[in-house]
């Protein structure tokens, strides 16, 4: 796995004789989720990452600076290094070569003897052996020795032992598969779950190259190359590019405690969110740990010291919290542990206990340090952290007028929303509609059993370039909240939430991208969790009525429209194109857009939090064009849902 960093010396370098031969291959087959998680989309792609892994390994040793991986037509993979090369040697123990040995023993990879970094725990680093016999077809290249070696296997199983095919001049291990379709769902791959992966390997493992190439469809080849000499310094100036960042540089620390090896970087932008990223043994931790925990700690501890040592008590009294200090933050925090522990529902949260402790000295250390060199950046960040409390309690003065009044108003719901009659969530709908009008139509048309209609005034805030107070004091977004039932920030609860389904109706033009993006942005930001358990919708308006005598056609897509004037051939019918869903009559909206038997809704998913918040930039950005492709990227299809 990608980890250690021990070089090791000579004698104990890894000749045949270190290789544990454990068992055989038969249970991975039986029992493939047990080895990769699963046999669906994140398995498949968990074959890849195994062997790129492996080239990891032979780069994080100091003796690999170049991994290629390649997808070829009919799905098959080639991962390529030029590390040193698995050894060739005839094993002692078990009489035939060591590649085959690594090829088809399981946990043989003697790598994670004694002295090295290794992962246990989680799916991670089950050795290049699983993805062989989870293979229709495997082929394995080594050049060492200056000699080109060659083997081939078929579902884990030799063809012939380990030949010489030639001379050689190189040096490095070349992997061949085709992934077994008896066993896995799908052996689509997708270039951008591959590519954000490798690109976080190549910001953990400075100066290595790695490249990501797609030729599976030979007349439209992709390739992207990932090669970051400035490591998680430049991970953190990739994650804050479309921001305005207020240091001068990237905070940037490393070194080693016990026998853990500790690097950070971060850098404060103008913004409202913080982005903790963080990693153990180049395993992103997304549930978090003790490693997350120690880093916390020492940051609101270093932050508050430096408040009143520069004598900033006086402006603000009141110590500065975690959530103040972490306003605006984006940092990666990685580290490398032997016998990591990972726990919780995904088995990404790092549970070593001792791991707390020697985080946060050492970052409390070099954070001290950082502020006693860099007055400039200090005073910037102790002042950006003063200004998030003081909006933190006028928040929550805020709020408790809020609580208040609904407290006067009996818990009142907002005035201009249409409440359904059904009080089971899971039952109920709330459309956020774009305009009077358009919720004038939807109110009339709506089912007002399960559907309730919250008519939106023109543009929300902007919540990804205004503060918690001003979100909040937004009379649209307020009676938002309201409707929902949950409550924002630290009140926010997702059991309280009055609808499973919210739907987000807007125009099909530019200026409903736009509000469709500011709410998706809302939900992102303050209620991320509505979007995890998958309770936001958008819904798809037709974009054309095709009239034929008394007959009607809705068109969702010009393609659909293509089709259905295709279908009608000669015969008479009149196109219509709605602009907005102010042009529908109530019977209209409801048949087209609201029923649940005709409508289509797009449910709002978030794959990968790095992706998403590139994309969430590009989508505040004034380019509808990709914005609108990101909507219909993560937007996974719902049709007839309810059916
Ligand atoms: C076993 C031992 C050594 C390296 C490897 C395996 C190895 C495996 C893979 C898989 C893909 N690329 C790889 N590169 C290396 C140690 C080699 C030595 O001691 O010379």
């Amino acid at each position: 796995m990608t980890q250690k960093t021990q070089t090791p010396s000579v004698e104990e370098s890894y000749d045949a004789s270190k290789i544990q031969i454990l068992e055989g291959l038969d249970a991975v087959r039986k029992r493939p989720g047990m080895y990769i998680g699963s046999t669906s989309l994140p398995g498949l792609h968990h074959l890849v990452y195994e062997i790129v892994d492996n080239s990891i390994d032979e780069a994080m040793a100091g003796y690999c600076d170049t991994i290629e991986v390649e997808l070829l037509p009919g799905n098959i993979v080639r991962v390529s290094d030029n590390g040193r090369g698995i050894p060739t040697e005839i094993h002692p123990k078990a009489g035939v070569s060591t590649v085959e040995v690594v090829l088809t023993k399981l946990h043989a990879g003697g790598k994670f003897g004694d002295g090295a970094y290794k992962v246990s725990g989680g799916l991670h680093g089950v050795g290049v052996s699983v993805v062989n016999a989870l293979s229709e077809m495997l082929k394995v290249e080594v050049h060492r020795d200056g000699k080109h070696h060659f083997m081939e296997f078929r579902r884990g199983v030799p063809l012939a032992p380990l030949k010489v095919l030639g001379p050689s001049k190189k040096r490095g291990t070349i992997v061949t598969f085709l992934a077994d379709k008896t066993i896995f769902d799908t052996l689509e791959y997708r270039f951008d779950l591959l590519a954000a992966r490798l690109r976080e390997l190549a910001f953990l493992n400075k100066g290595v190259k790695i490249t990501l190439r797609d030729t599976r469809d030979e007349k439209d080849p992709k390739e992207s190359v990932f090669q970051y000499k400035g490591g998680i310094v430049e991970f953190v100036k990739h994650l804050t590019d479309k921001k305005n960042p207020i240091q001068k540089k990237v905070f940037y620390a490393s070194g080693q405690r016990e026998n853990i090896q500790i690097e950070v970087a971060l850098e404060y932008c103008d913004t409202y969110n913080d982005q903790i990223f963080t990693f153990a043994n180049a395993i992103h931790t997304r549930e978090g740990g003790t490693h997350l925990e120690g880093f916390r700690a020492a940051l609101t501890r270093a932050i508050n010291e430096y408040k009143k040592k520069l004598q900033y008590d006086k402006k603000m009294e009141e110590p500065l919290t975690g959530d103040d200090v972490r306003e605006g933050l984006t940092a990666v925090v990685a580290i490398l542990l032997p016998n990591p522990q990972f726990e919780g529902q995904t088995k990404m949260k790092l549970g070593n206990g001792e791991v707390k402790g020697i985080v946060q000295s050492f970052v409390y250390e070099k954070l001290c340090e950082y502020f006693e060199e860099n007055p400039t950046d200090t005073k910037r960040i102790i002042e950006k952290c003063i200004q998030a409390a003081s909006a933190r309690l006028a928040a929550k003065k805020a709020r408790d007028l809020v609580r208040r009044k609904s407290a006067l108003e009996g818990g009142g719901l907002p005035g201009k929303l249409a409440d359904c009659t059904s009080r089971d969530p899971a039952y109920s709908e709330l459309f956020i509609v774009e305009g009077d009008s358009a919720g004038g139509s939807a109110k009339q048309g709506r089912n007002r059993h399960f559907q309730a209609i919250l008519p939106l005034k023109g543009k929300i805030t902007n919540v990804e370039k205004a503060k918690i107070d001003r979100v909040l004091s937004d009379a649209e977004i307020s009676a938002l909240i309201t409707a929902l039932g949950t409550g924002i920030g630290e009140d926010f609860d997702i059991s309280k939430i009055r609808y499973h389904k919210i739907i987000i109706m807007t125009d099909a033009d530019v200026d409903g991208a736009h509000i469709q993006t500011l709410i998706l942005t809302f939900f992102f930001r303050y209620m991320p969790k509505v979007i995890e358990e998958g309770y936001l919708y958008i819904a798809r308006p037709p974009l054309y009525l095709i009239t034929k005598g008394k007959e009607k056609f809705y068109a969702y897509s010009d393609e659909e429209k293509n089709q259905i004037v295709q279908n009608l051939g000669t015969e008479k019918y009149q196109i219509q194109r709605y602009k907005g869903l102010g042009e529908m009559n109530p019977e209209q909206l409801w048949e087209t857009t609201m029923a649940p038997e005709n409508r289509v809704l797009l449910q709002v998913s978030m794959d990968d939090a790095v992706i998403a918040d590139e994309t969430f930039v590009i989508l505040m950005g004034d380019e509808v064009e990709p914005r609108r492709r990101f909507i219909e990227k993560n937007a996974k299809k719902v049709e007839n849902l309810d059916l």
